[in-house]
């Protein structure tokens, strides 16, 4: 069964970024919940500043899921890239990482892998920084695996990385790596810069597809944009997909809003 998330980030420094509620779990838990989603996906600012006894006790109190957590702040915050030309910022990026997928695993919930990508240029060879995502995945995707859970690797469009822009290309550089954990996150906002044809592109990722970021041509919620949903969602349907649609979306016109609309559409899409 697809099930519907929204997205909470707890990261101040990524204002102006594509997230429907802002710096405080708790009134964004609350929300969720009373507009009906099953879950959500949350952005910590880091493992120190987080307080998972008080997630946990908000799921419980209503009866929500976690569905995901992001790395971005390892980059929006801390600058921290897994392709990095210094050393010691890829192990930090590393150790970033490894600890949200942790954190995340406890709840059963997967870790995203999105910004941290980082991109290659400035010295770093093209070659080089596939080398070191290969080898980073390499590491955290049995990390991810200890806890149950796989590790979700985004494609970004061509403005936010040159690494992986597509559901393609990402599949191959997967397929000859050791660890069969990491599945793709498909942002249907990136996708619809990149994708020639975002169904297709879904069917091929097929039982590879791990969450959704469920978002319109402009970023905004889903309706309040011009791409037309219903082949994707057949194709959803087509590979048996399970897991989230996630509104990573932004916060317009409000918050609440937004997550008004991604539930009318979620409700209209999914349920017909
Ligand atoms: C993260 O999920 C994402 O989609 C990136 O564009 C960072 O905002
Ligand atoms: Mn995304």
């Amino acid at each position: 069964m697809i099930r519907c998330a929204v997205t909470i980030t707890l990261v101040p420094e990524a204002k102006g970024g594509p997230f429907v509620f802002w710096e405080d779990l708790a009134a964004g838990c609350a929300k969720a919940a009373a507009l009906g989603f099953d879950a959500v996906e949350v952005f910590p600012r880091s493992i120190e500043e987080f307080d998972s006894k008080q997630l946990k006790n908000l799921l419980a109190t209503h009866r929500l899921q976690l569905a995901g957590m992001g790395t971005g702040a390892g980059w929006v915050a801390h600058k921290l890239r897994l392709t990095d030309p210094d050393a010691t910022i890829r192990r930090r990026a590393h150790d970033f990482a490894a600890a949200i997928i942790d954190l995340a695993g406890s709840f059963g919930a997967p870790a995203i892998i999105g910004s941290m990508q980082g991109r290659w240029g400035d010295g770093v060879s093209q070659e080089q920084a596939m080398a070191w995502m290969a080898e980073a995945l390499e590491r955290l995707g049995p990390r991810a695996h200890a806890q149950g859970v796989p590790l979700l690797l985004e494609p970004l469009n061509r403005y936010e990385t040159n690494l992986f822009n597509r559901v393609a290309d990402t599949l191959e550089f997967l397929k000859p790596l050791r660890t069969q954990n990491v599945k793709l996150l498909g942002d249907l906002f990136h996708m619809n810069i990149e994708e020639a044809d975002i169904a297709a592109a879904l069917r091929l990722a097929g039982d590879k597809l791990g969450h959704i970021h469920f978002v319109d041509s402009n970023r905004q919620a889903v309706g309040f944009g011009h791409t037309d949903l219903k082949p994707s969602v057949q194709a959803l349907r087509e590979i048996n997909y399970a897991g989230y649609v996630s509104a990573e979306v932004l916060p317009l016109p409000s918050p609440e809003e937004a997550a008004k609309q991604t539930r009318e559409a979620f409700r209209k899409l999914f349920s017909e």
